[in-house]
């Protein structure tokens, strides 16, 4: 569908729109663009569709939000006939749900894969963008008039930066960039590194195999258990005659994009028994919706402590040996302001005789030599090494993209001091560049696919206008982005989410600037926001007709 265009003699590929990834984004901002006759081609790094789900293929991996909600809603006959076999997927079924996708779809015609996107320039000239790709070690450069950025929120895995981690003579995995053949640590000696949501779904597994696993804590996380289990017809059912209503409410009525029951009372309003009584019903039911006990678990540090004493009393009395216990407790942020993990079986792990839970929160790892991990001066011998350390969160995928905007200014230049965008759907200077779920967005404080639907559809919407109204580019306003993120952040700062050390906060990457990235004022609402603005023919955002360049965006 592209036409050839040739810049500087070569013949180079012109796009409608070049979407960057081929996860649950980049595959519907395909099939929305596609439909609205555009010519569109998505540039993946992996060799497969999947994006997240894709690379995170550790041990345990599987969803923390139930599978019939975390799931596209675009297609009733999809949401009908497929079945999820567990109430949290496993990660095997959810690739096999992205690539069922993009087969049914045909998607894959339109996606080219092993793919990096290296560089893309605007051109004030013509108001497109060139995109330069590199493919077996081969350059290209294609033009597209939009680019969207599907880059994803957690795919830029982080190495940890540990002396000696080069030299170790065993074998080394990172929980996001895990290989796809089978690994196997029957008989080994194990280490893993960190304690977040990879760590604490794969340590279980891991545990299951390995002849010592040694566990290597620098900061205790809350974990609710998942009580997951497989999904019964009836389950399944009740999900499908409902599910326009059920979808309608996660997405116009939830904070955080998840049906559930909405709690209409502060925990400080019941009396000890009752709100004891309640968080076991969260806790026997299993999963994220344990925070949605009361309505102010996120906002007073009071009623937040009545939660978190639950749940440290909760690892009490699963972990045998006291001081393990106490180890596990998270004394230092609130519940709920790191994204709660949750597990099988993570806490009672530690009961097994082969596993070793080390503390490091002094002192850190010393270094690591050729066989073993050195940490408060004592050596742990391991053949095998987990590096569950995450990921440099909403902003690494884009930021190891050369993007220049207007006047030559790289969007790297511009969030040097942290991301700044308007509606968290684009950044001023960067005309018909869109980016899905990215900072200044609810993103990953939500249902990933709610979040990616609503964008998606927002995104297609706004280039149908432009294509209509005959307006070659648009951008964010400088001022309408200035209040934005004065906005985000106010909304932030009004919860407990900032006294936590998080990767919301970027605090997780050395030298990363300190600034609460989603937006947490909740999808219903900032559904509201976007629709609104373009109600109001984009307002905000400035249409322009032709190709003449506009004064510089100067925020
Ligand atoms: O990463 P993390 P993750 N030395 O950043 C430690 C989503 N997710 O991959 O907290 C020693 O949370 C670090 O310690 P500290 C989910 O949104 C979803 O686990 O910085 N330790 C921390 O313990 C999640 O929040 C699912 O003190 C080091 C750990 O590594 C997000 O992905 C499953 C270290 C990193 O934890 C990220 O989770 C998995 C060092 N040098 C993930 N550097 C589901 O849907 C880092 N750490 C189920």
């Amino acid at each position: 569908m592209s036409a050839s265009l040739s810049v500087s003699g070569k013949s180079t590929a012109a796009y409608d729109a070049v979407v960057v990834g081929a996860g649950f984004a980049g595959m519907y901002m395909l099939h929305r663009l596609r439909q609205q006759g555009l010519s569109v081609r998505v540039y993946e790094q992996g060799d497969g569709v999947g994006g997240t789900w894709y690379w995170n293929r550790y041990p345990g991996a599987r969803c923390d939000v139930e599978s019939v909600q975390y799931s596209y809603s675009f297609s009733d006959e999809l949401q009908q006939q497929w079945d999820w076999s567990e109430r949290y997927a496993p990660q095997p079924e959810i690739l096999k749900y992205a690539n069922h996708v993009a087969d049914r779809f045909e998607l894959r015609p339109d996606i080219q894969f092993n793919t990096r996107v290296e560089q893309a320039v605007f051109d004030e000239s013509t108001d497109r963008w060139s995109v330069t790709l590199s493919a077996n070690g081969e350059a290209k450069t294609v033009t597209a008039a939009y680019v969207v950025l599907a880059t994803g929120c957690l795919s830029n895995a982080r190495m940890p930066d540990i002396k000696g981690l080069k030299d170790f003579k065993g074998e080394v995995y990172h929980t996001g960039h895990w290989p796809h053949h089978p690994v196997d640590f029957t008989g080994k000696r194990v280490a893993v590194i960190g304690t977040g949501s990879s760590a604490i779904q794969s340590v279980p597994v891991i545990a299951a195999q390995a002849s010592h696993l040694t566990v290597f804590q620098r900061t205790a996380n809350f974990s609710i258990p998942a009580r997951n289990a497989p999904l019964t017809p009836e389950e399944r059912e009740a999900f499908r005659a409902n599910y326009p209503e059920i979808r309608r409410i996660a997405r116009e009525d939830m904070r955080n994009g998840i049906y559930q029951e909405i709690p209409d009372r502060g925990a400080l309003d019941d009396g000890d028994n009752e709100r004891r009584a309640k968080y076991e019903t969260r806790w026997s039911r299993g999963g994220l919706t344990f925070m949605g006990a009361y309505n102010n678990l996120a906002l007073d540090v009071a009623a937040n402590d009545t939660a978190a004493t639950f749940v440290r009393d909760k690892i009490a009395e699963i972990v045998s040996d006291p001081q393990t216990a106490k180890l596990l407790q998270p004394r230092d942020h609130p519940i709920g302001s790191k994204r709660i993990c949750v597990d099988t079986d993570y806490y009672a792990t530690f009961n097994r005789p082969n596993v070793t839970l080390v503390d490091i929160k002094a002192g850190g790892i010393d270094e690591i030599s050729l066989n073993a991990v050195r940490a408060g001066g004592k050596d742990y011998a391991v053949d095998a090494l987990v590096l569950a350390t995450g990921f440099d969160a909403m902003t690494g995928s884009v930021a190891k993209i050369d993007i220049h905007g207007r006047n030559g200014r790289t969007l790297n230049q511009k969030w040097a001091e942290g991301p700044r965008t308007y509606l968290g759907l684009m950044s001023a200077g960067f005309p018909n560049m869109f980016v899905i779920t990215g900072p200044g967005s609810p993103s990953v404080l939500s249902n990933m696919i709610v979040s990616i639907e609503q964008h998606v559809d927002w995104i297609a919407d706004c280039v149908g206008y432009m294509r209509a109204h005959g307006f070659a580019a648009m951008e964010a306003e400088p001022d309408a982005e200035d209040r934005w993120v004065a906005h985000v952040n106010e909304v932030a700062y009004g919860t407990l989410y900032p006294q936590a050390n998080s990767w919301y906060m970027g605090a997780n990457i050395p030298g990363k600037p300190r600034i609460f990235m989603p937006y947490i004022g909740g999808v219903g609402a900032y559904r509201q926001i976007c629709n609104d603005v373009a109600a109001k023919g984009y307002q905000g955002f400035r249409m322009q007709s032709s190709a003449t360049p506009v004064e510089a965006a100067a925020s």
